[in-house]
């Protein structure tokens, strides 16, 4: 990078431009992640992009709008500022000041929770690195590249933390970050749900609901470690994330609300031949992403995380709201798992019953995404309904992981359930149809058959306005 101003190139409020170490290793790490982009990142040629950039932590320097050439995007790094002395808020360290460095003793599983956090980062982006040729509306597309540069930065706040804090393991940590792949045989990325591909936009906008949503709660509890810059940095994230999952809740709001209309106008569920994705395949594909993300949780019970609370280095969802002694020795939880042919509920310690509670935090919120199609499907006088399944089906991870589900919690042989499965999950067919109805709609105030505009642009400006210009 020679001699640059740091500020402006690299945004950032960690005093790189005084830090001549950490400067040395993103000098190194720099040009490696731009060939990463190049190579992995969106494959459609623009000129440019309506994107926002965090440039300060300030109120209104976190999103700075401006077109933009996509690889000119200043991927900046941002901690949030706390105010006042920080103490830990749970597990055995409680009530200690805050860590600004790693210990030693915990340094190893620090490493690994910012290595698979920073993992997924890159990897959506390669997941979603074709879209941008069949994008539904430029208003699309632009939200499509605003969320790969976003989550391009915080591969760059994972690597910083690497690199400001794990010597020489977080640099070869933070190259490795781009050698793994998605899908890739011999070097995928590190969890399931990220080796997925995300072929199609309906696939898209389930994987920014269902899967940017573990994001937000895996994030929500790394803002609580006692590791401060961590704790700092995530919390910074989680503005970002925000829009990415406005772009699935809204994005799913659009296709239900097409559909629902196509099926008023032409007084049918079957309104393929219309242009529509038809429910039932709108449903196969919420149960896809919604149990392929419900594993990005762990085991239901898990002695890694008990390991990580009782050390203080990542916490409950909203931590400081919970009403209990915040370090959970004595406390006993109801935990589902299958005993002799049944799913029931069984006592766990709480400690080891973690990722069990965060995912109850999680089917919480994705139950208000349900409500909330279900109604737009009321309003538009359909009396068809979306739902969850239960949180059995389809596992691959955890309790349910060697037993078969059903999505209303029956449990079946191998044989019934598969039988069964192309009435329960995205079949050839279903994404054969809906790879035929992505076709871009490049023409600014244009949109696809199968999805309805959105209810307003992006920063105040027109569904019309030219968010992108090709090159
Ligand atoms: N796939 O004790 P267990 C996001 C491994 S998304 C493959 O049950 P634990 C984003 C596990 O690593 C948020 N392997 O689970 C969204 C362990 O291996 P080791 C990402 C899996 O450790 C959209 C073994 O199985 N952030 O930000 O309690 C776009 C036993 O695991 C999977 C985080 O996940 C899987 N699904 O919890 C962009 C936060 N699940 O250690 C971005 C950091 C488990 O025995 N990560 N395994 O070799 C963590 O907190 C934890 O590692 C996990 C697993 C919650 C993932």
């Amino acid at each position: 990078m020679g001699l640059i101003d740091y500020r402006e190139r690299i945004p950032n409020n960690v005093g790189l431009s005084d830090d001549r170490r950490l400067q040395r290793a993103l000098e190194s790490w720099q040009p490696k992640f731009l060939s990463w982009w190049g190579e992995m990142g969106p494959a459609l040629p623009t000129r440019d992009v309506y994107l926002r950039t965090a440039v300060s932590v300030q109120r209104d320097g976190w999103a700075d709008f401006g077109h933009v050439a996509l690889p000119e995007y200043r991927w900046g790094i941002f901690l949030s500022e706390r105010a006042g002395d920080r103490t830990i808020g749970f597990g055995r360290h409680k009530g200690e000041p805050v860590w600004q460095q790693v210990p030693g003793e915990h340094r190893a599983e620090l490493q690994r929770l910012i290595v698979v956090q920073g993992d997924t980062e890159p990897a959506s982006v390669e997941q979603q690195r074709h879209l941008g040729a069949t994008a539904p509306s430029l208003y699309d597309l632009r939200n499509l590249f605003q969320v790969n540069v976003e989550e391009g930065r915080h591969l760059w706040a994972m690597v910083y933390l690497l690199h400001a804090y794990f010597g020489r393991d977080g640099r070869e940590e933070a190259e490795s970050l781009l050698l793994r792949n998605s899908g890739s045989e011999d070097a995928p990325r590190i969890l399931g749900a990220f080796n997925e591909p995300t072929p199609d936009w309906l696939a898209f906008f389930m994987f920014t609901y269902f899967t940017d949503r573990d994001g937000k709660y895996q994030l929500g509890t790394l803002k609580e470690s006692a590791f401060d810059p961590l704790a700092r940095t995530c919390d910074f994230m989680l503005k970002e994330e925000a829009h990415h999952m406005m772009v699935g809740t809204t994005g799913i709001d659009r296709v239900v609300a097409r559909t629902a209309e196509l099926m008023r106008e032409h007084d049918t569920d079957d309104i393929a031949p219309y242009g529509g994705i038809p429910l039932g395949v709108v449903q196969r594909y919420l149960n896809f992403h919604y149990s392929v993300s419900l594993d990005l949780f762990g085991s239901e019970t898990s002695t890694n995380v008990a390991n990580y609370f009782t050390n203080g280095l990542k916490g409950r969802w909203q931590e400081q709201r919970r009403k209990d002694d915040h370090v959970l020795t004595e406390d006993h939880v109801a935990v589902d798992a299958v005993v002799d042919g049944h799913i029931a509920a069984v006592d766990s310690a709480a400690l080891v019953a973690l990722n069990h509670d965060l995912r109850g935090e999680y089917t919480a919120d994705c139950r208000g995404g349900v409500t909330r199609w279900n109604r737009i499907l009321a309003d538009h006088g359909a009396d068809a309904v979306l739902t969850l399944p239960h949180h059995g089906f389809n596992r691959s991870v955890g309790a349910f992981a060697a037993h078969h589900v059903a999505p209303d919690g029956t449990l079946l042989s191998a044989a019934a359930w598969e039988a069964r499965r192309a009435a329960w999950l995205p079949s050839d067919e279903d994404m054969a149809f809906v790879a035929s109805l992505m076709r871009p709609v490049y023409e600014p105030g244009r949109i696809a058959s199968w999805v309805a505009p959105p209810r307003q642009g992006i920063n105040g400006h027109p569904f019309a306005y030219e968010y992108v210009h090709l090159a």
